[in-house]
């Protein structure tokens, strides 16, 4: 039975005014809720437990859930940003379960490290939504379902798409020297991109892979790797960078050095996310192509916890439409209808 909850008016606009940040609700720090008057209007309790803040794509993710998940459309967000620490998101879960939340939503920073929390969540009775990245555990009813991407077909159509540029460059049998930015060391997003990738790479005779290194999806760190590279490595053809923000970072890197980037420089540019930033990059000639990660999709993650409210049956895996933007499209016109 949902607890029916209703917050201190005056606290919980404060603690919403104040972007959903702060001790929540209940807790020490601030005022109690009280239970709801019965027949009142009922609302869902959330506790979204974020990674951080670190890009442009987690900007537009938290957005999507805080305008979805709002008062007026019957829900209680109990948003938590765990600044790229997982130690911060096991403190929000259990912080979660000890305020009795309806369901917790999840996206966590890395795929381990989870089975424990989980599984006092489930002792809760709380279900849990993955959204945007997943978990490796032991048993995968510990988590109700999975919103988010195809990270492996991610990296898989952008090996396809340099196979084919290559091939229109004339370019198909030349050694073609690739660096990869990935992005923060063992999450889906990386794992999967990397991997993708790595499928047509393990079919191309003549590319070379120098170096993998993590720039941790920040444009200050996929700056720094990108100048390690560059020092390294007197010819480099393409850059693979795991999402835009360290692309942003290397771009600059590659400026500062003297050198060139994108459809007519030296080095190729593929990035991942797909962003308004990123297409004004492309259109500004600095990336080659960007194969999109949609952070849009907090509707589908109420529509599910609205089945899950009626008890009807959902599915493990849900993901999100997305496709790849490249300089040879009419990228202003395809931006005019994107939201990111
Ligand atoms: C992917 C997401 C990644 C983005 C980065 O779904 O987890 O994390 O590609 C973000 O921009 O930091």
């Amino acid at each position: 039975m949902r607890k029916r909850w209703i917050a201190a008016a005056v606290f919980f606009l404060a603690f919403l005014a104040g972007g959903c940040r702060g001790a929540a609700p209940g807790t020490a720090d601030s005022a109690p809720y009280e239970e709801e008057p019965e027949g009142s209007r009922e609302h869902i309790v959330i506790g979204f437990s974020q990674i951080g803040s670190e890009s442009d794509y987690r900007t537009a993710n938290t957005e999507s859930f805080k305008d979805t998940f709002t008062i007026e459309n019957g829900y209680y967000l109990l948003f938590e940003d765990a600044q790229q620490k997982q130690e911060n998101q096991l403190k929000a879960i259990r912080n979660f379960i000890l305020q009795e939340v309806d369901y917790i939503i999840l996206d966590p920073i890395v795929e381990t490290g989870w089975d424990a929390v989980l599984q006092e969540a489930r002792d809760a009775g709380i279900p849990v939504i993955l959204a945007d990245r997943s978990v490796e555990v032991s048993d995968t009813d510990l988590y109700t379902c999975w919103v988010g991407s195809d990270f492996e077909e991610e990296g898989h159509t952008a090996g396809e798409w340099l196979v084919g540029y290559l091939d229109e460059q004339g370019r198909s049998e030349e050694k073609i020297n690739i660096v990869t930015l990935q992005g923060t060391p063992e999450s889906t997003a990386q794992i999967g991109r990397t991997s993708g990738f790595a499928q047509v790479l393990d079919t191309q005779h003549n590319w070379n892979m120098l170096e993998y290194q993590s720039g941790d999806f920040t444009q200050a760190k996929g700056k720094e790797v990108m100048e390690y590279f560059l020092c390294t490595y007197e010819d480099i053809d393409v850059l693979v960078s795991e999402n835009d923000n360290m692309t942003f970072g290397a771009i600059d890197a590659i400026q500062e050095a003297g050198r060139t980037c994108g459809p007519d420089g030296e080095i190729i540019v593929i990035s991942f996310d797909g962003g308004r930033a990123a297409f004004e990059a492309m259109v500004r000639g600095e990336i080659n192509v960007d194969v999109e990660c949609n952070p849009i999709f907090a509707e589908q993650v109420a529509e599910i916890i609205d089945k899950l409210e009626k008890g009807e049956k959902v599915e493990k895996i849900y993901y999100v439409d997305e496709q790849y933007f490249d300089t040879s499209m009419d990228l202003e016109k395809i931006m005019e209808g994107r939201s990111f």
